[in-house]
């Protein structure tokens, strides 16, 4: 395999106009035929008419005519990836009849088969799986389909745009044919057929049209999809009231498959699902699958503008869709539910997760330079990390110059595939500002630092804030250009008041850091204050300030930023975790400091908190971001750290944690709604605390809660907290819940998924039991959702046994990935993850993560696994 480069870009040497696509679903094999009409591309220099080059594997070539001439195996080339043709016209048309196996498709890209039902992926490179074609972004054309199947078996088939035939054939086959009339790349293709049912619901437009909305499912699913229409039908109303952008079909669906490598897919008109993140009811959905849902739901369909509309030119160009496409949904669900919690949660996912990406062998900028699998960069950079770059501009232009500046974008790209440039550009020309330094964003990878200092001269009545800025060596980048950083930033006196920082009054703004080090005086301060730094998390970066665990104690409640509040309690709680990590190493007694039992204690009481806000504050930090402040990770000096202090707070706070508990624990009809959810989520972690007591109060309360819970929100975390609490009285009462959930539950593939990764997860649990679950008759070695659930699940979360030092998790996951590289490249590359930030551990686990990262080379690999590994190991 080898890399491709962003500077080598070109335009194709062919535009498509009109692609028709016929395809027969067989029994063994699909037969595909292809009309494309083709045209020279003029703005492109040609002293002669250039060869055509189609890509396509994986496929069996029954002809290939030009212009109605059939060519022969003298007129033509075709290797394993390709089938190069001569046009001898600037217009042209092709006819290609090929054959797939979408049974024995295993890749889960292009056309495959999942339980009943076919179905495609074709984003990024998927669709060559399917036709031999230009299969590239910036090739975008009008596809017409027609799908023939057997009626009886697919009663139900789909493609994009509109059905515009349906027709009845011989042998009890029938076909629909389908016409998308906007213009798209082959990516945002999407084929369908399998018996499904579906429930239907319509949406006014806001110009009055009328759209048809159907979620098809499978028909034991039927009665799972109320949520999620719900979720469409907000999300259509808020993108026209927030972006202006209406629908345009008349029909918009949405398709859930078990099968399925990522979460969904934003085909046009056609959206695939993950059935993990469509279906749901109150028995069978947790809230947070009910609130991923919504979240996803919302981003597939913001995508018709901000990607199907106006797509990317090249895949480099990824974070153009998907950046801008996650800040859209962040927002729809702030706007849905509560802002700060949403900001908390993002900023938890991209401290723990995004910032180890871009500090490992992996780090690359939201628009990648080079790439050799481009499945690969379907990363935290380039969608979170990507959705802070968006936030930032949003946040240098204001709300409404940021409106302005995707007017302009969408007017003037749409129906164009174009670059991350094009985004920047729109925005700087709507607001006539200046994004140049701010561009580096995007070609440079890794976190920057920002260290803080500051000074107060008393006499002259004056605030000296110093900034500098610098950001780590990452592979291919020693040496890095100057960032643009917003650093949003307040002043808080002795009161906890906000301080004026101007002569306006002005409590908080935003400083625009654009040198390696700047000062920022501010006068008129008549006394010491106490900086809150970063409101709002303004811009991916660490933020280094000398704060005492007193400051944090008192921006923890004084700051008029919620986001900040939260976040000192998070600094507090890691500067007390990460000493008795030091504690814990050296041998020493563990003692926890009581300004946390205070804080949290405090937090308990506040009746002002929302409760969401309450459940965030008292989560500790993960162990994976813990283990991000150690040079060299101690895993199990985090784990033991981490549950010590969990403990001491249970046991401190005990009486606290059970009134709170009790007071939420009331017995009242689920609805999915953000108030109900934070009591839920507020009390479910007063039970997650009270279960880590070494006596028996919190395995009754869970016990009672298992036996009683009126929805799966509450009946899983009661199960997970008999699974990994502490008083030995747990361990029968966990073993029969666990079966007893299983017994129920095992006809449902979604939440036995839930029950596979509870255990998986806990602390517990080894391997072997991880070995013993994948034995059971409701696993499956080769779906994605099960390996997530299962292997992802453990190598992920369950560090401690994971990284066991006899080196049996690495060998573990070694040997799954090279079994699963062989079926499923793309599922193979997302689990091995945890094996690439092997430079961080102890030397003994260096060593052995090393050796089985060589060992899986030795193997013939995928080019996903191949850049992985060895971008590792370099
Ligand atoms: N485009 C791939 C799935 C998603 O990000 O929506
Ligand atoms: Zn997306």
């Amino acid at each position: 395999p080898r890399a491709i480069y962003l500077k080598d870009y070109q335009q194709p040497d062919y535009w498509i106009e009109t692609t028709h696509l016929v395809f027969d679903l067989g029994d063994e094999s699909t037969r595909v035929t292809s009309t494309l009409k083709f045209h020279l591309n003029t703005s492109k220099k040609h002293d002669q008419l250039p060869p055509l080059e189609l890509v396509g594997t994986d496929m069996e070539l029954i002809s290939v005519a030009i212009d109605g001439q059939v060519q022969t195996k003298e007129q033509y080339q075709i290797s394993k990836e390709r089938l190069i043709l001569q046009p001898v016209f600037e217009q042209f048309e092709t006819v290609i009849v090929n054959d797939i196996k979408p049974q024995e498709n295993t890749s889960l890209e292009g056309l495959y088969s999942s339980s009943s039902m076919f179905c495609t992926q074709c984003e990024a490179e998927g669709f060559r799986k399917i036709t031999y074609y230009l299969d590239r972004p910036d090739v975008m054309s009008v596809f017409t389909t027609t799908v023939i199947a057997d009626k009886e078996r697919f009663p139900v088939l789909l493609s994009n745009g509109n059905a515009i035939e349906r027709k009845d054939l011989d042998n009890g086959r029938h076909l629909v044919t389908w016409n998308d009339p906007f213009k798209k790349p082959a990516y945002l293709f999407a084929l369908v057929a399998g018996k499904l049912e579906f429930v239907e619901d319509t949406f006014t437009t806001m110009s009055g049209r009328e759209v048809t909305l159907r979620i098809f499912v499978e028909p034991h699913n039927i009665t799972k999809c109320d949520h999620a229409m719900v979720s469409l039908k907000k999300s259509m109303r808020w993108d026209e009231e927030v972006y202006g952008r209406e629908y345009d079909l008349d029909i918009f669906m949405i398709v859930a498959v078990d099968d399925f490598n990522m979460g969904a897919m934003e085909n046009k008109g056609l959206n695939i699902f993950n059935s993990s993140c469509v279906l749901a009811r109150p028995d069978t959905a947790t809230d947070a699958t009910f609130q991923r849902i919504e979240a996803i739901v919302a981003h597939e369909y913001f995508h018709n503008w901000s990607g199907n509309r106006v797509t990317c030119r090249d895949w480099f160009q990824l974070s153009l869709k998907e950046g801008f496409t996650v800040f859209r949904d962040a927002e729809f669900s702030a706007d849905m539910n509560s802002r700060t919690v949403k900001r908390v949660e993002d900023v938890n996912l991209l401290r723990s997760h995004q910032f180890v990406e871009d500090a490992g062998p992996m780090a690359h900028p939201i628009r990648p330079d080079s790439f050799i699998e481009i499945n690969n960069f379907y990363t935290l950079t380039v969608y979170e990390k990507g959705a802070e770059v968006v936030r930032m501009i949003h946040n240098i232009v204001g709300k409404e110059g940021f409106r302005k500046g995707t007017d302009l974008y969408f007017e003037r790209h749409d129906g164009q595939a174009v670059t991350c440039d094009d985004f920047v550009k729109a925005m700087e020309d709507a607001n006539g500002v200046d994004l140049t330094l701010f561009r580096n964003w995007y070609s440079q990878a890794g976190t920057p630092v920002l260290d803080v200092t500051d000074e107060y001269d008393e006499d002259a009545q004056e605030y000296r804030l110093t900034v500098k800025q610098s950001c780590p060596a990452t592979p291919g980048q020693e040496t890095k250009k100057l960032f643009h950083i917003p650093l949003e930033m307040g002043l808080l006196d002795g009161e906890g008041e906000p301080m004026p920082l101007d002569k306006s009054g002005l409590t908080t703004k935003v400083l625009d850091i654009k040198q390696p080090e700047e000062t920022f005086v501010f006068t008129g301060v008549d006394e010491r204050p106490l900086p809150s730094l970063l409101r709002g998390f303004s811009a991916p970066v660490h933020l280094n300030y000398d704060y005492s665990r007193e400051d944090l104690v008192f921006l923890m409640s004084y700051d008029e930023d919620g986001f900040n509040r939260w976040d000192s309690c998070q600094r507090l709680a890691i500067d007390i975790i990460m000493e008795l990590v030091g504690k814990v190493q050296k041998g020493e007694e563990l003692v926890l400091d009581s300004s946390l039992i205070e804080a949290f204690g405090k937090v308990l009481a506040d009746d002002s908190l929302d409760k969401a806000m309450v459940a965030e504050l008292l989560h500790l930090p993960s162990e994976t971001y813990l283990a991000e402040q150690m040079e060299v990770i101690d895993i199990d000096a985090i784990h033991q750290a981490r549950q010590f202090v969990k403990q001491s707070l249970a046991a401190a706070l005990k009486d606290q944690l059970v009134a709170v508990y009790n007071e939420l624990n009331i017995d009242k009809p689920y609805k999915p709604e953000a108030d109900d959810i934070a009591e839920r989520t507020l009390k479910n972690t007063c039970l997650g605390y009270l279960v880590e007591l070494d006596e028996e109060t919190g395995v009754q309360l869970a016990q009672a809660q298992y036996a009683g819970a009126g929805n799966m929100t509450d009946s899983m975390a009661a199960m997970s907290c008999l699974a990994s609490a502490e008083h030995a009285s747990s361990r029968p009462l966990a073993e029969k819940a666990l079966q007893e959930f299983a017994d129920k539950w095992a006809e449902d593939t979604n939440v036995i998924d839930m029950w596979f990764s509870t255990q998986a997860a806990c602390h517990h649990n080894g391997l072997e039991k991880v070995k013993e679950l994948m034995q059971h008759k409701a696993f499956d070695k080769k779906n994605p959702n099960k390996m997530r659930s299962l292997v992802g699940a453990f190598c992920g979360r369950n560090l401690v046994n994971f990284h066991d030092k006899s080196g049996s998790g690495y060998e573990f996951l070694a040997d799954e990935v090279i079994r699963i590289d062989a079926l499923n490249p793309q599922l193979a590359a997302r689990l091995i993850n945890p094996l690439t930030r092997w430079k961080r551990y102890d030397e003994e686990r260096r060593e052995l993560m090393q050796k089985v990262l060589k060992r899986i080379q030795q193997h013939e690999l995928s080019s996903d696994i191949f850049e992985v590994v060895s971008k590792s190991l370099a």
